[in-house]
């Protein structure tokens, strides 16, 4: 039987702190405008926050790049705003959650200023640090050939020492190093300072690829670019394990920390086994993103690759199957900030489909097995950018670089960049970063009127905000209070239940079809990720009845027919 615990039953609301509520008139979102929002969030049925960094930083890529982990960028607000934050979250029985970003810093962080002034500084191996290799001309060359994540080379030659240094992500962003154990023992102490101020959890970035191949070996040669990813060599390295038992013993343990870890890179059952079978006491559970990537190409994010109905059974049946065998719990999500929203993606947000999908996408998130994590704005049906702005709407550093690579190898053509900016439109992390629409005024209520907000509000706000919603049972926003209230009533079934899947031979190839199970109790589950109606049969489940739903339910002739973007669930045993 499974252990019951609360962050099972917990509900995750994720806030990219600086598009949630600007308080002060500065066109950006801040810790206040968050705290002054905790009843609307609340009132959603949701009772945790999950807040992306809003750390001392110099925000060159929004936060991920920490220049003090115990201090608060200044336009956020204070750690003492923090501390409110956290502290009226538990007055309302909520928690918090938030980013541990501790797979590299900021370049502006005062441990690299150290370890980048000599050799010979005690934090020096607290970073990677390199001599350069010398190629056939005598030229100076890096130590391997791993490309950065956002393009170019992983390697950053420092004039002070002579030496490279290791960035996975931006120059920026310099890798920690983390065989140091005093590096190690210093990260402790940040996480430490936020979870004695009460602190509930960690979403851990990039989590693993703290542990790298010792010898960071040449990655295998795939094309003919001068850069090839290494990922082979930097993710999941022989130490992972040992380091995450470590933290758990000297932190997390300590302060019955939540715990979800984000994977890059690896997506095998085997490995993934290793971070959250119970009986490894590492992980609760992880992110692997395959979920998120299921429009990416298959060597690119923004290669062309068009989503398929059947990409999502897939992967749903492999977690939601092979989690419970080895008694380890699942994450539920198909948003973050690191994508265009689902509802652009996997389902419609054209006029006639968007509330149908948008339900249809919660009732997803809402009945399976695992903890669902939603991005602030899915609520409301908030959707990517449409096809009419141009390439000057995104700012996201990704999504940039790859546009502008693309744009030189084109010679500079703006004409020619019809197809990238077409991908943008459906994958560029801005959209996931879009400010939170809450009313029809101007700037969606954001921010004050006369402000300039950080980033572009979707036009689309007059039709799709808060305060449209907010007493409307129809609406998205009320189709995920009422499901949230199911989950939270019926908990046995929703989210401690088993999990069967309908095959493709019972549902067609657009319909995802499940049942859930527990002691009697049943539901069973159909979501039509197509524009067109669908048959499916349904004489097992006529002495069922409709639990909730998108559209009008009624099972005929032992078929029942789904509307495009159709929901249904229908119930056995619950009351
Ligand atoms: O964004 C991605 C693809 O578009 C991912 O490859 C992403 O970079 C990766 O999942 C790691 O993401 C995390 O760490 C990054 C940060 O930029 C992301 O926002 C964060 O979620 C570096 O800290």
């Amino acid at each position: 039987s499974i252990q019951k615990k609360w962050w099972k039953e917990a509900v995750v609301y994720q806030i990219y702190p600086a598009s949630f509520l600007d308080s002060n008139g500065d066109g950006l979102g801040d810790v206040p405008g968050i705290i002054s929002k905790i009843p609307y969030i609340h009132s959603l049925g949701v009772d945790t926050i999950w807040l992306s960094p809003i750390f001392a930083s110099p925000q060159k890529d929004m936060g991920y790049d920490i220049a003090d982990y115990r201090s608060i960028h200044a336009p956020y607000g204070t750690v003492e705003d923090v501390q409110k934050l956290i502290d009226q979250l538990h007055a309302h029985k909520m928690r918090l959650l938030m980013d541990l970003v501790v797979n590299h810093t900021s370049d502006e962080h005062e441990w690299f200023k150290e370890s980048r002034s000599s050799k010979e500084n005690p934090k020096r191996d607290w970073y990677f640090w390199r001599d350069p290799k010398i190629d056939a001309n005598g030229k100076r060359k890096e130590p391997n050939n791993w490309k950065s994540i956002f393009g170019g080379s992983a390697w950053h030659f420092d004039e002070t020492t002579g030496q490279y240094y290791l960035a996975l992500f931006l120059p920026s962003q310099p890798d920690l190093n983390w065989t140091s154990a005093s590096m190690r023992q210093a990260t402790y102490d940040d996480m430490r300072f936020w979870l004695d101020r009460g602190v509930d959890g960690f979403r851990i970035d990039s989590m693993n690829l703290m542990s790298k191949h010792p010898d960071l070996p040449d990655g295998k040669v795939i094309n003919d670019e001068p850069y090839q990813s290494g990922a082979e060599f930097f993710a999941s390295g022989p130490k992972m394990h040992d380091y995450i038992r470590e933290m758990r013993t000297e932190v997390f343990d300590k302060y019955d920390a939540m715990t979800v870890g984000e994977l890059g890179f690896t997506k095998d059952e085997q490995s993934v086994s290793e971070y959250i079978a119970s009986d490894r006491h590492e992980l609760n559970m992880l992110f692997t993103g395959d979920i998120v990537d299921m429009d990416f190409g298959a060597e690119a994010k923004y290669g062309r690759d068009d989503f398929h109905p059947r990409k999502i059974r897939k992967i749903t049946n492999l977690w939601q199957t092979a989690v419970p065998k080895f008694n380890g719990w699942n994450t539920v999500y198909l948003d973050n900030h690191d994508s265009g929203r689902s509802i652009s993606r996997y389902a419609s947000d054209a006029p006639e489909h968007r509330a149908a999908s948008a339900k249809l996408l919660a009732t997803y998130l809402l009945t399976l097995s695992g903890t669902p994590f939603l991005l602030a704005g899915q609520e409301i049906g908030m959707a990517n950018l449409g096809k009419d702005y141009g390439a000057d709407a995104y700012i996201d550093v990704e999504g940039k670089n790859y546009y502008n690579a693309v744009l030189a190898a084109r010679g500079g053509d703006e004409s020619k960049m019809g197809d990238v900016l077409r991908e943008m439109q459906l994958k560029a992390r801005d959209h996931g970063r879009l400010p939170m629409q809450w009313d029809d005024t101007s700037n969606a209520g954001f921010t004050t009127a006369d402000a300039k907000p950080w980033m572009t509000i979707n036009k689309d706000y007059k039709d799709w905000n808060v305060a449209s919603q907010l007493n409307d049972p129809d609406s998205v926003m009320g189709y995920w209070k009422k499901l949230l209230v199911l989950r939270k009533t019926d908990t046995d079934v929703f989210v401690y239940g088993s999990y069967t899947a309908l095959e493709e031979s019972e549902t067609g190839e657009m319909v995802l079809g499940y049942e859930r199970e527990f002691e009697g109790k049943k539901i069973v589950v159909w979501l039509n990720f197509s524009d067109v109606e669908q048959v499916v049969p349904a004489t097992k489940y006529e002495s069922m009845s409709a639990l909730i739903s998108n559209q009008e339910v009624k099972v005929e002739g032992a078929k029942l027919t789904l509307r495009p973007y159709g929901a249904v669930v229908l119930q056995d045993g619950l009351q």
